[in-house]
């Protein structure tokens, strides 16, 4: 688990954090479940604001996980009519953050996995492609789907991804049932550059137990 604490909200491109090094940052359409993936990855209740109510997070939610290492959740597209890219408040912050951030190393983008690749979806997809930065998908509440309805979501969506020429990774996630949790901190935590803490465990030739044990069989295993 990741251990994110609530950092700051953002209405300003001038007011991003100073001293930030690395930001992750999760978009996807209103309710698509962006908010409650932030908590559950951040091991954290209510931290992100999730809400049944879709647009309620206007602003860039921080959440720092280490110093200097941030998820960000950003508001969610689909209201409006336009293509989010050409909505005024959209394209000043959201898009001005996505485009322009140096800090950030990564887009997580979460879909509903009952509606996946949604024509807003694939427009970030295109719009987001000439960073260069990597992209993950989280198919979220794939509770609500069998595990063969599912699978079937996730193989049309890599194969419509690599026709499109997009080499966004896919995997199936659930906020509720806790499905997908650990490998998308992996990714995160390798995009943020954060290692897990290591186990203190002793190499076997100095720990005291295995020294009094007798010589055991080559193939038998000691246990603790
Ligand atoms: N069954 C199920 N419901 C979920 C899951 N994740 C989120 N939800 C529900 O979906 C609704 C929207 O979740 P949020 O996390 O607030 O969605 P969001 O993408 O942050 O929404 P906006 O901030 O409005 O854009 C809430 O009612 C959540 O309880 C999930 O994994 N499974
Ligand atoms: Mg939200």
């Amino acid at each position: 688990m990741l251990n994110a604490r609530f950092f700051s909200t953002i209405a300003h491109i001038r007011d991003l954090p100073e001293g930030s090094q690395r930001e992750v940052a999760f978009a996807g359409r209103s309710n698509a479940g962006k908010s409650s993936a932030i908590n559950s990855i951040a091991n954290q209740k209510r931290l992100a604001f999730a809400s049944k109510t879709p647009g309620r997070t206007q602003h860039l939610n921080f959440f720092e996980a280490q110093v200097g290492r941030f998820l960000v959740d950003l508001p969610g597209y689909g209201f409006a009519k336009a293509p989010f890219t050409q909505q005024r408040a959209w394209q000043q912050l959201i898009g001005g953050y996505l485009a322009d951030r140096r800090q950030l190393v990564g887009l997580v983008l979460i879909m509903d996995i009952r509606h996946p690749l949604t024509d807003l979806d694939r427009h970030l997809l295109d719009w987001f492609r000439p960073t260069g930065k990597p992209i993950h998908i989280l198919l979220s509440k794939a509770d609500k789907l069998s595990r063969s309805q599912a699978m079937q979501v996730i193989r049309t969506v890599q194969t419509e991804l690599s026709e499109a020429g997009s080499s966004a990774r896919v995997q199936l996630f659930s906020s509720t049932h806790r499905i997908g949790l650990e490998e998308a901190e992996t990714v995160i935590r390798l995009w943020l550059d954060m290692v897990k803490p290591a186990k203190a465990t002793l190499p076997p030739a100095l720990d005291a137990d295995s020294a009094t044990m007798q010589p055991s069989a080559p193939d038998s295993q000691a246990t603790p």
